[in-house]
């Protein structure tokens, strides 16, 4: 019977002697939930846990891109899209995208996240030349402008994200987990490049017709750790990948919240954590905020529950607020950076 480990990450003042550093990060756990597909959850005590578990589990995250992962980190999200759920036509054009991102630079963003296919319930899949002549031009506009910031190009295919690092992206999101296209893992892999893997059920056009798991947070968990290994295979190091459990895709509301509540279980992977909750329609479904701009608060506030979890990288439309709060419940916590 496989076994799940998943830490208990706190950030209280009350840290025990014997305590554990979540990921070289600012959590510290000292419980550990095992989980399994045939038996209730228990709780033992971390030092209880087999070495190689705690080895991952307390290993420090490498930086991503440059950036360092021993503080929650912000990724702007940027879509040179049409139709984008949410910020769909706002950005398209380049003059549009590059004001957006140099404002979500001077708001506090740590990584930029240009998309230039919406990946929405329902989206049509985009040509790699579009998508191409899409998001190329604003990256190299970037650079040549003087943007310092990390980009990463939001692909899943090998020729965007092959022509996005050659315009000056540092890293690569795909949201099939190298599932889409073969060739992706090995560009990324020939130029260094991290990469997000994301887990997502079905494809775009049909995720929410009717998904279904055995256990939503194990099937993922075991989705992640295969596509870990696949990125391997291509030649990818894990110390330059973050996973995703892909919040929305081919997902119900109750399938979202189960994965958000226990997101710590994907920390047992040895990599750094990203999820995206920015805008999406659970949020609305929760709160009553159906205009997708008017669900801010509800997005702030779960990225705060993701930094609690130790999650290393929020991806948010919203980052002006998204980093106040940040910075006050760091503050207020104890768990804030200085100097
Ligand atoms: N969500 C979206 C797109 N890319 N990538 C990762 N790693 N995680 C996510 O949760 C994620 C993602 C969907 O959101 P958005 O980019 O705002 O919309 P659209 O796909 O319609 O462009």
């Amino acid at each position: 019977m496989k076994r799940y480990y998943r830490p208990v990450p706190l950030t209280d003042a009350a840290r025990p002697q014997d305590a554990l550093r979540l990921a070289g990060g600012w959590c510290w756990f000292d419980r550990i939930e095992v989980l399994s597909r045939d038996a209730a959850p228990q709780v033992i005590a971390a030092a209880d846990a087999p070495p190689e578990v705690l080895a991952r589990l307390t290993a420090p995250r490498q930086p991503i891109a440059g950036v360092t992962l021993d503080q929650p980190r912000i990724m702007g999200i940027l879509n040179v899209t049409p139709d984008s759920f949410s910020d769909g036509g706002l950005f398209a054009g380049a003059e549009a995208a590059l004001a957006q991102a140099g404002l979500m630079v001077r708001e506090g963003a740590d990584i930029l996240d240009i998309g230039g296919e919406s990946t929405r319930p329902g989206a049509a899949p985009v040509p790699a030349a579009e998508e191409i002549a899409r998001t190329a031009p604003v990256i190299a506009a970037l650079r040549s402008g003087g943007c310092m910031t990390p980009v990463s190009i939001d692909t899943r295919k090998a020729d965007v994200a092959a022509a996005a690092l050659d315009a000056g992206a540092d890293m690569v999101n795909d949201v099939t987990a190298l599932a889409h296209d073969a060739a992706l893992g090995p560009v990324a892999a020939a130029r260094g490049a991290p990469i997000c893997l994301m887990h997502m059920q079905g494809d775009p056009a049909t995720m929410q017709d009717d998904p279904r798991y055995d256990d939503v947070l194990l099937d993922i968990y075991d989705f992640l750790e295969a596509r870990i290994q696949a990125a391997e295979a291509a030649g990818l190091q894990r110390a330059n990948i973050l996973v995703d459990p892909g919040i929305g895709f081919g997902k119900t509301l109750q399938h979202n919240l189960s994965v958000i509540e226990r997101i710590s279980l994907y920390h047992a992977l040895g990599t750094g954590l990203l999820l995206g909750v920015s805008r999406k329609r659970f949020i609305g479904t929760i709160s009553g905020a159906t205009e997708p701009r008017a669900r801010m608060p509800g997005s702030v506030a779960v990225a705060l529950w993701g930094a609690g979890q130790g999650v290393q990288v929020l991806r948010v439309h919203d980052v002006g607020e998204t980093r106040q709060a940040l910075s006050l419940h760091q503050a207020v916590n104890g768990t804030a950076v200085h100097g």
